[in-house]
């Protein structure tokens, strides 16, 4: 690690409150251009810390930047990881306010539940699918805290990976006997199609992002517990939303998912 304890914490707090108050900060390796991986996730994980001391429960844990149209929008090639919170879970067909963000992006992505405990390295595809109780659809409301969502992967690590909101919908389904690989994902805005793709997208099968994970919690000594919701990251790149804007994502096999910007 190159930074110490105190600012890490002040890095967190620093973020933490640009969440809270929907305002758009500099990215923080402008600052600390030193920053290592380890400090990156040890400040995500101060800002975790942070929140469950004011009561905010952690409700899952999502991977990012696991297809290669995000990693291109995004000008970054690997994976990340970060925590979705109660606060920030939406009703399907709800609305969002977009007053308490700053400058929202959706995003549709396969979300897993498991059954039982995931741990790396060597996690596969194949002891996913068999941890996997159920799959659903999911759109992922993604809020970058640094200015005009620029940022590079140390500092997007530390700003939990961009989590802002996520809205899960559809119909669970056992992913025994489905074909997620191919599974049709297509997202409108407004009634207009603006992107589709399949699921095979996000690292050649969504099963895979879980893997990754597990295998990236491993190399830190941690695991997925059972009964851990994971969203396995945009299928497509993210689409920027509007105040007024009606977005709607059909998920083949899986139905759909809706919501309303206010
Ligand atoms: C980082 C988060 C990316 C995904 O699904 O790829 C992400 C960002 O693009 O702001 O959640
Ligand atoms: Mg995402």
């Amino acid at each position: 690690m190159a930074l110490n304890a105190t600012t890490i914490n002040e890095l967190a707090l620093h973020l933490d409150s640009a969440e809270r108050q929907a305002h758009a900060v500099h990215k923080i390796t402008d600052d600390f251009p030193e920053m290592d991986w380890a400090d990156a996730y040890a400040i995500q994980d101060a800002i975790r810390e942070l929140q469950r001391q004011r009561g905010v429960r952690i409700a899952g844990l999502k991977m990012g930047l696991t297809s290669s149209a995000k990693m291109r929008q995004m000008g970054v090639v690997e994976p990340i990881h970060g925590f979705i919170t109660d606060y920030g879970a939406v009703a399907d067909g709800g609305e969002i306010d977009t007053g308490t963000l700053i400058h929202p992006k959706v995003e549709a992505e396969i979300a897993f539940v498991t059954n039982r405990p995931l741990r790396g390295p060597g996690c596969h595809i194949g002891e996913v699918l068999a941890a996997t109780e159920f799959v659903l659809p999911a759109v992922e409301i993604i809020d970058s805290r640094y200015e005009d969502f620029r940022f590079d992967l140390k500092s997007v690590i530390a700003d939990n990976t961009s989590s802002a909101r996520y809205v899960l919908g559809g119909r669970t389904l056992r992913p025994q006997g489905l074909d997620l690989r191919n599974l049709g994902v297509v997202m409108a805005r407004n009634g207009r199609v603006v992107a589709t793709a399949s699921a095979a997208a996000v690292l050649g099968h969504p099963a895979q992002s879980v893997a990754m994970l597990a295998n990236m919690l491993g190399a830190r000594d941690r695991d997925i517990p059972a009964g851990t919701l994971i969203l396995t990251g945009g299928v497509t790149e993210a689409i920027a939303v509007e105040v007024g804007d009606n977005i709607n994502v059909r998920f083949q096999h899986l139905g759909s998912v809706s919501m309303r910007f206010v």
